[in-house]
């Protein structure tokens, strides 16, 4: 099984899509092992997105990802790194397929509403960022045999 980091951004938070997000993975089968509400701070948001670091878009997607309340989680299930970026989509809602997370709740790259990690290095990497091995159960689903 994989693990990866999955955060639903400030305007997913504002715009009450937590639920619908969280759902969306619940009923894929997908198991949420970890889950917190925090306000990034402009350290953390930093750290998170340091790939970024030398973009023009950086200091944009600091101020956005640090201006509300974020849902942050680790997802686990088999090739949950992949399963979770196709389930949200491309970068750019426009882009988006209709069916993803991004394709049918969002309009702007700047407001995407959601995050996951883009390979199993990053996943491994944001979830130490964000969680404390304590903050994250081993705990079996009763529906895991009708998953898999
Ligand atoms: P994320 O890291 O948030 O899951 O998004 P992603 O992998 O699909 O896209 P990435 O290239 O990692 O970009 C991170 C976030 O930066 C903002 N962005 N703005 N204005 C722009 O050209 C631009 N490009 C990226 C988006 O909020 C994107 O999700
Ligand atoms: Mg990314």
């Amino acid at each position: 099984m994989e693990r990866t980091f999955v955060m639903i951004k400030p305007d997913g938070v504002q715009r009450g899509l937590a639920g619908e997000i969280i759902s969306r993975f619940e009923r894929k089968g997908l198991k949420i092992v970890a889950m917190k509400m925090l306000w990034i701070g402009r350290e953390l948001a930093e750290q998170h997105y340091a790939e970024h670091k030398e973009k023009p878009f950086f200091n944009a997607l600091i101020d956005y990802i640090t201006s509300g309340p974020v849902v942050a989680m680790v997802v686990e299930g088999r090739s949950a790194v992949s399963v979770v970026r196709t389930m949200i989509g491309k970068t750019n809602p426009a882009e988006a397929a209709p069916g993803t997370v991004r394709g049918d709740l969002a309009m702007d790259t700047g407001r995407n509403v959601v995050h996951a990690s883009d390979s199993l290095q990053s996943a491994e990497r944001e979830i130490s960022l964000f969680f404390k091995p304590d903050e994250i159960f081993d705990y079996a689903k009763v529906d895991e045999d009708w998953v898999y």
